[in-house]
C-alpha cells in the first residue's frame, strides 16, 4: 500500500515502468526534497499526522493524482489554523511553494475513493477544507453531523450540485455549483473535474446554514467556481496556498 525508497535508481526505474497504472484513484507520492528527490512516500488516504511516517514537517515536492490537500497541523487544522496547500491533477508534479516547505504535517484528498472523476461533493466544518468533513455521491436529504456547520465545499467530477440552506432540499437560499478546473492526462486519456469552494463567500450561502445537497442544478444562484485562483495551473494540474 505504502512504499519508501532511498534509492533514486529504484525510483526511477518504478517512475518508467508504471506511469498510469496507479491501483488507487487518487495518490500522492511526497518528496523530502524539491524537484521529486530524495526519501519519498506514496499516500492514498488521509493520514492525520505524518509523524508516524517520519514524514513530518519534511515535504518539498510532490507528484499526485487528484485533489490533495495538505494541512500545516495535526488532523487537518481542525484544532489549530495554519496554511493549506492545496494541488489537483493527474500525475502531476511539482514544488510546494517555498514559505510551505517542510510545513505539512497532515493530508488527505478529496472525492470517491474508488474513481478519480466519479461525481462528488465534499463538505467541510472548516474553511479551507480544514475540520470534520462529510463525502457523498448522491442526493442527502440530511448532511448529519455537518448539517449547520459546512464552511467549505469542494465538487469532483463532471455534474453540478445544488445545495440548500434547509433539510430534504427545501430553505430559503440554495445555490447549484459547477467543477471550475479541468484536467486531462495526455498519457491515458484520464480527466479531473474539480470545483473549489473555499469559504461561504464562495458558495454564496451564510456559513454555518447549509442542510441538504441534491445532485444536477435546480438552483437560479449558479456559480462556476469560488474566488480560489490557483498560484500555479497548467492542464495536468494547478496548485494554491490558503489559510484555514
Ligand atoms: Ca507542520
Ligand atoms: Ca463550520
Ligand atoms: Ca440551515
Amino acid at each position: 500500500m505504502k512504499r519508501k525508497f532511498t534509492s533514486a535508481v529504484l525510483l526511477l526505474v518504478l517512475v518508467g515502468a508504471s506511469p498510469g497504472t496507479a491501483s488507487y484513484s487518487s495518490e500522492t507520492r511526497c518528496f523530502a526534497d524539491q524537484n521529486q528527490h530524495g526519501e519519498w512516500y506514496d499516500f492514498n488516504e488521509a493520514v492525520p499526522d505524518l509523524s508516524p511516517y517520519h514524514f513530518d514537517n519534511t515535504i518539498e515536492s510532490i507528484r499526485e493524482t487528484g485533489m490533495w490537500m495538505y494541512y500545516e497541523n495535526v488532523e487537518y487544522n481542525t484544532h489549530q489554523a495554519g496554511l493549506v496547500f492545496w494541488a489537483s491533477g493527474i500525475d502531476f508534479s511539482g514544488n510546494v511553494p517555498g514559505q510551505y516547505a517542510n510545513m505539512a504535517t497532515s493530508l488527505r484528498y478529496a472525492g470517491s475513493p474508488y474513481s478519480l472523476n466519479d461525481e462528488t461533493w465534499t463538505v467541510y466544518s472548516g474553511e479551507a477544507f480544514t475540520g470534520d468533513e462529510l463525502m457523498g455521491n448522491n442526493d442527502a436529504a440530511s448532511l448529519g453531523y455537518l448539517g449547520d456547520d459546512v464552511s467549505s465545499i469542494i465538487i469532483v467530477g463532471q455534474s453540478a450540485w445544488t445545495f440548500y440552506d434547509g433539510r430534504d432540499f427545501h430553505g430559503t437560499n440554495s445555490v447549484c455549483l459547477h467543477p471550475n478546473l479541468k484536467f486531462r492526462s495526455d498519457f491515458d486519456g484520464r480527466s479531473l473535474h474539480v470545483g473549489i469552494y473555499a469559504t461561504p463567500t464562495d458558495f454564496h450561502i451564510s456559513d454555518n446554514n447549509i442542510e441538504s445537497v441534491r445532485k444536477g442544478c435546480w438552483s437560479k444562484n449558479v456559480v462556476y467556481g469560488g474566488s480560489v485562483r490557483p498560484n500555479y495551473s497548467s492542464p495536468s494540474g494547478a496548485w494554491g496556498l490558503l489559510n484555514g
